[in-house]
């Protein structure tokens, strides 16, 4: 998978893909991501990337040239399969976004900044609006970095034990269980005994409780599309 990343503050995104299982991701060839700088496609004098509000108002605006010709020029090289704007105003992020995102080899990345960009390019460009919560960010760089993230970490290889991301919390829209490992008892604190029983089907079951009845008491909201 490829994914390019595009933005006006290209340092925030230097952390997040440089250590642990997205840096192995890349490393092994799993994932390619790309952070382009918009301001470099800008054609104007002084590299101009944002304006003032046709109508008037509060709040820059971020330009159509600079961010059309470098989508331009992106697709010239690969189709994309989607070009996704991080927005508060987008669908809400949820695992089977995610689920979806994983499967596909290309993608674009838009890192909205001060009152967003230009409606035109959501309309002519953008196939995919995407919040990762009902919050305000002062940029979309970290809700890419999120995104990028929930994404890579399902590519089949990425994952040193892939049936691990399986049982994640939302992946069958229960929370994940309560885990523990050695000692199996610290100040007194014992670990559960099933655990301990090296009884697979009976811990199986025990982890299944305890997931509906940690979904029942934090999230009743997940229970009304459950498939179990
Ligand atoms: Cl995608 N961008 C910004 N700026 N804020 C957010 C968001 C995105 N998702 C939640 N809050």
């Amino acid at each position: 998978m490829r994914i390019d990343i595009l933005t006006i503050l290209p340092r925030l995104l230097d952390g997040p893909f440089a250590d642990s299982i997205l840096q192995r991701a890349q490393e092994k060839g799993l994932c390619e991501i790309r952070i382009h700088n918009i301001r470099d496609y800008s054609t104007s004098r002084q590299k101009q990337v944002d304006d003032y509000q046709f109508g008037g108002g509060a709040g820059m605006v971020m330009m159509i040239q600079p961010i059309a010709d470098c989508i331009e020029s992106l697709q010239k090289e690969r189709a994309y399969d989607e070009i996704i704007y991080l927005t508060p105003d987008g669908e809400r992020l949820q695992q089977s976004v995610c689920n979806g995102l994983s499967l596909k080899k290309n993608l674009i990345m838009i890192c909205g900044h001060y009152k967003g960009i230009d409606q035109r390019l959501r309309d002519h460009y953008v196939t995919k609006e995407i919040s990762i919560g009902d919050y305000v960010l002062s940029g979309g760089e970290l809700a890419a970095a999120v995104l990028v993230d929930s994404i890579i970490r399902l590519i089949p290889g990425v994952m040193n034990d892939e049936t691990s991301a399986l049982t994640d919390s939302f992946q069958d829209n229960l929370l994940a269980p309560p885990v523990y490992t050695r000692p199996a008892e610290y100040n007194g604190w014992k670990v559960p005994d099933i655990l301990l029983s090296g009884n697979t089907p009976k811990v199986e079951e025990w982890r299944m409780e305890q997931s509906i009845q940690k979904t029942q008491q934090r999230r009743p909201d997940l229970l009304d599309n459950l498939d179990v």
